[in-house]
């Protein structure tokens, strides 16, 4: 029965970043080696009967989803990211989307219901100065096939428990029930993402804050899996986003690229060309590089067959960055991108038989997530702050929170 309940309270508030944990971990020197050349072409045209439909608006950060076996979905938003101490002005939520008037999209009214909110929800900018309009908060979610699920959290403000460990930075689980039931783990470095292998019982989490995956048991036991040597120009190698491969038994993980230090005396957001997705055996935690050349890989999944589909934030140069004192609520403000350039988001199939991957899917504006189910592929968009102007391809528009459907993208 489903229930609509607030969350337990964040009394007590620790940190560190979101996407762009990017960002503050600490800068690296670039080195002197040239980039190689990006290994993979993208052919630019979209098959002919993809279909690609927006089935949500309004949101504020949509980022993980889940599909329950009845079609409705699960949802995460990280929120508008206004720190307040308020708790009753946090937006972060988790909700189920259900199509009630089955007209194909969950706009209608009625068909959001939050399960859990005022869950806390920041941005970076503001946070930690990272020159980039990026909103943390609750991020990513898995669903078990006896109903629980599992969110992870993200709240910078700094505070420890009794005992002197971090709050704030959790794997959530929720029975089956809607109850939530507490922290499976709690960690000290930002986590992403997560995925679940049910044979073996096991989560696998990306710490984005630490540059590791961390396998974590149905008890909570976290243990190192993999750490992230540095990208090929010495930027960190932050990942972002994790798959399942049910053909193998591997992970996949995407890797975002960190800040370059030292590019022509100044800094850059990223280096497009070093972004990648890894492969990851997960008996040995032997990687190998899988996607080389991505500009913005910040999520990837696999479907039965082996395809795999990865969603990048951006496709173009990294825009300059933000002002740590820009308002970001000010409706007079510029239309600033915000450290990324807008609409040029991207989702990519890279088939399963080493054929020539396809661009699914072309300019849209800031990607973060993507979710394959029962022959579809989910993919969030439209982070940053919800509201706030920015340039899109008509002139003026409105940073907004979707969720967009494709459907038939398999030749
Ligand atoms: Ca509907
Ligand atoms: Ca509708
Ligand atoms: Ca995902």
């Amino acid at each position: 029965m489903m229930s609509s309940r607030v969350a337990d309270p964040w009394v007590i508030r620790t940190g560190v970043l979101f996407v762009a944990a990017v960002v503050v971990v600490g800068l690296i020197w670039a080195t002197d080696e040239v980039a190689d050349a990006p290994t993979v072409a993208t052919r630019l045209e979209t098959p002919a009967n993809l279909a690609a439909s927006r089935v949500a608006t309004g949101l504020q950060n949509p980022r993980g989803l889940a599909v329950f076996p009845d079609g409705r979905l699960l949802v995460v938003e990280a929120g508008n990211g206004i720190e307040t101490d308020d708790v009753s002005l946090e937006t972060g939520r988790v909700s189920i989307f259900d199509d009630l008037n089955q007209d194909g999209d969950y706009d209608d009214p009625g068909e959001i219901s939050p399960l859990f909110s005022q869950i806390p929800s920041y941005n970076t900018l503001t946070a930690f100065g990272t020159g980039n309009d990026e909103v943390g908060g609750a991020g990513d979610v898995v669903l078990l096939d006896d109903g629980r699920f599992f969110f992870t959290r993200d709240d910078p403000s700094v505070g420890y428990a009794a005992d002197g460990s971090p709050r704030g930075i959790n794997v959530v689980e929720v029975g089956a029930d809607f109850v939530m039931q507490g922290n499976l783990v709690v960690r000290n470095a930002t986590l992403n993402a997560l995925t679940f292998d049910p044979s073996a019982e096991l989560f696998y989490v990306v710490e984005s804050g630490a540059n590791r995956v961390i396998t974590v048991t149905m008890d909570g036991t976290a243990t190192a899996l993999a750490d992230f040597a540095e990208l090929e120009q010495g930027q960190q190698a932050v990942p972002a986003g994790i798959a399942l491969d049910p053909t193998t038994g591997d992970i996949l993980v995407a890797l975002f690229s960190g800040q370059l230090g030292d590019y022509f005396g100044g800094l850059l957001t990223f280096m497009p060309g070093s972004s990648k997705i890894v492969r990851i055996d997960t008996d040995s935690g032997e990687q190998q590089d899988a996607i080389t050349g991505l500009t913005t890989g910040v999520d990837v999944a696999v479907d039965e067959a082996g395809n795999i589909f990865v969603v990048e934030l951006t496709s173009r140069w990294p825009a300059s960055r933000m002002p740590r004192d820009f308002d970001l609520f000010d409706p007079a403000a510029p239309p600033d991108p915000g450290g990324y350039q807008r609409f040029s988001g991207s989702v990519t199939m890279y088939p399963a038989d080493g054929s020539t991957p396809v661009r699914l899917v072309d300019g849209l504006d800031s990607p973060t997530n993507i979710t394959y189910a029962n022959g579809e592929l989910y993919v969030s968009l439209g982070q940053g702050t919800p509201g706030r102007t920015v340039i899109g391809p008509d002139g003026a528009t409105q940073i907004v929170g979707e969720i967009y459907r494709l459907t038939d993208f398999l030749p």
